[in-house]
């Protein structure tokens, strides 16, 4: 592993990996980004020039993606559109970054034999009631509900293809919510946390009795490297850290932390086709990768998030206008 390519790295997981791996191996990162909406030049600040460079690109052009891969020993794949309330408004950049950007990394790491991990997430099993005793595992049939999740699921689906008919060496992993530094302010938490620190009072979708299940981007990166390490070709890890908490628990939670009172949010419009709950098992990955999360407690990850954009408001300041004008239009 001494060549990674990292797609998606300027974003805010694939960034919080590029950090990891950099203090965690010797092995020199290139990222593939495209630089959306989403990316941040910022994140990927104070690593070493020598081993981190930053191509900007589509992972959906195969001519510069066959000539990356070439030169590259391992591909994990993070880019994406990500957004379930974006591709309500719009799902076509979703199809196209998701699926045929998904589809042209294949086809490079095919052509060059090269080791493929695939990021993924939770919400290709659809949604569980909330009284279910049963949390997704590796066998969970797909169920996707939104054109987000749809085309993770069909990413997947395409990789697993890939692995059976050409014996493409490649991993994926399925992760809940993650939350923690450089998260884009349109996601649930930032945003709440920005708009407590503009003067805004939270909002909260439906009745929030909606579960997520949290897990520190860090320890997200952390499994991740492990699985590149250890995990065997062709299997599906998922990530949790069980982190389950309701929506309105959150916004009570962040209130509480900055010093308001718990009650001082608005219940606006809720999201179609809104998933009640996911929860992971991630029995798999524990036991036989031997993978732990480090932020067992939720609370002082919170704490420290809130910390975080308390202290980049340089970073965030300029788009929370535009980012919640967008909300306002649709009543959210
Ligand atoms: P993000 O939106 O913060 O970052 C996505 C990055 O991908 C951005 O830097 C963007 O510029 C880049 N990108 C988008 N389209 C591209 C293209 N066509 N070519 C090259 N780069 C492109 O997303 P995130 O939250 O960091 O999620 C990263 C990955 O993790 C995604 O695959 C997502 O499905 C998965 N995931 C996210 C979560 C979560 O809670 N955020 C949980 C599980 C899995
Ligand atoms: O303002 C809000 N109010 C609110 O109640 C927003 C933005 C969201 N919500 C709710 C919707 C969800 O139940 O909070 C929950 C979390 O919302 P998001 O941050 O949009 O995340 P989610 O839709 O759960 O998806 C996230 O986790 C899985 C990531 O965005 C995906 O990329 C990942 O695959």
């Amino acid at each position: 592993m001494d060549r990674i390519l990292v797609t998606g790295g300027a974003g805010f997981i694939g960034s919080n990996f590029v950090h990891h791996v950099i203090a965690h191996t010797d092995a020199r990162v290139t990222v593939l980004d495209k630089m959306t909406y989403a990316a941040s030049r910022e994140s990927l600040d104070g690593l070493p020039d020598d081993r981190v460079e930053l191509v900007v690109g589509d992972v959906a052009d195969a001519m510069l993606v066959d000539e990356l891969v070439r030169d590259h020993d391992v591909v994990v794949h993070y880019a994406a559109e990500s957004h379930n309330d974006n591709s309500l408004d719009d799902p076509s950049p979703f199809v196209q970054t998701n699926l045929i950007g998904t589809f042209s990394l294949l086809e490079a790491v095919r052509k060059h034999d090269t080791r493929f991990h695939h990021i993924s997430t939770d919400e290709v099993y659809g949604d569980l009631e909330l009284d279910d005793p049963k949390r997704f595992t590796e066998d969970t049939p797909y169920n996707p509900s939104s054109p987000y999740s749809s085309t993770k699921a069909g990413s997947d689906l395409l990789v697993r293809a890939w692995v059976r008919s050409f014996g493409v060496r490649a991993t994926i992993s399925n992760c809940s919510n993650n939350y923690g530094p450089w998260q884009h302010i349109e996601k649930f938490i930032p945003r709440q946390i920005t708009n407590v620190l503009v003067g805004i009072r939270p909002k909260l979708y439906g009745t929030g009795a909606n579960v997520r299940d949290w897990i520190h981007a860090d320890d997200h990166s952390s499994a991740v490297l492990t699985i590149l390490e250890k995990g065997r070709i062709g299997e599906t890890y998922l990530i949790g850290a069980d982190g389950e908490k309701s929506n309105l628990d959150v916004v009570r939670l962040i209130l509480e932390l900055m010093g308001r009172p718990a009650d001082d949010f608005d219940h606006v419009n809720d999201r179609a086709g809104h998933d009640l709950r996911y929860a992971i098992e991630s029995g798999k990955l524990r036991s036989e990768l031997g993978w732990r999360p480090t932020y067992g407690d939720f609370e002082s990850g919170l704490a420290a998030t809130i910390d975080w954009y308390r202290g980049h408001e340089d970073w965030w300041r300029s788009h929370k206008e535009a980012t919640e004008a967008g909300y306002a239009a649709k009543g959210q």
